[in-house]
């Protein structure tokens, strides 16, 4: 993430993640104030193992485009409002990416964060049995806890 104050909301990627058995690096490294930092570690990132690049950043949200610029590996990023203008800003930087260099652009805030875990886990689940396994029971435990009428007082 580009900055400890996206914490609150990035920290629910590696809580999404522990559901599936992924471990995962949470590193806070910015793209405007860090560059040198994020090149080293993005260049590194596929040579040590790291499967998916999950990214947040709120304003101007350099930090997912400049990911996928250093590296082949599937990178996901998540807006984040900041202020100013809702999360909107960091939307459409992070989802305006040129051709050739995609990133993967999940939903404001916190669904966008859990989002980004589950389909990190998707992807790593192509070539994880383990994985599989455990996406496939945290679908069937989601659809199981879907109510298919309202409770009664809203009946
Ligand atoms: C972005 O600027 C960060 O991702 C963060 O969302 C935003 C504000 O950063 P701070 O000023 O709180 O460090 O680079």
């Amino acid at each position: 993430m580009g900055s400890k104050s996206d914490w609150d909301i990035m920290s629910n990627v590696s809580k999404t993640l522990e559901k599936f058995g992924i471990g995962s690096e949470n590193r806070v490294i910015s793209a405007h104030r860090a560059p040198h930092l994020l090149t080293e570690y993005v260049e590194t990132a596929r040579d040590r193992g790291l499967k998916v690049l999950i990214t947040g950043a709120g304003l101007a949200a350099a930090l997912p485009g400049v990911t996928a610029a250093h590296t082949p590996l599937p990178v996901l990023g998540v807006p984040l409002d900041a202020g100013g203008f809702g999360g909107m800003d960091a939307l459409m930087a992070i989802v305006q990416m040129p051709p050739g260099v995609p990133v993967g652009t999940l939903a404001v805030g916190k669904p966008g964060a859990i989002n980004a875990a589950i389909l990190a886990a998707s992807i790593i689940a192509l070539s994880d049995d383990s994985v599989r396994a455990r996406l496939d029971d945290f679908r069937a435990a989601q659809t199981q806890a879907i109510a298919d009428t309202p409770p009664p007082d809203q009946a």
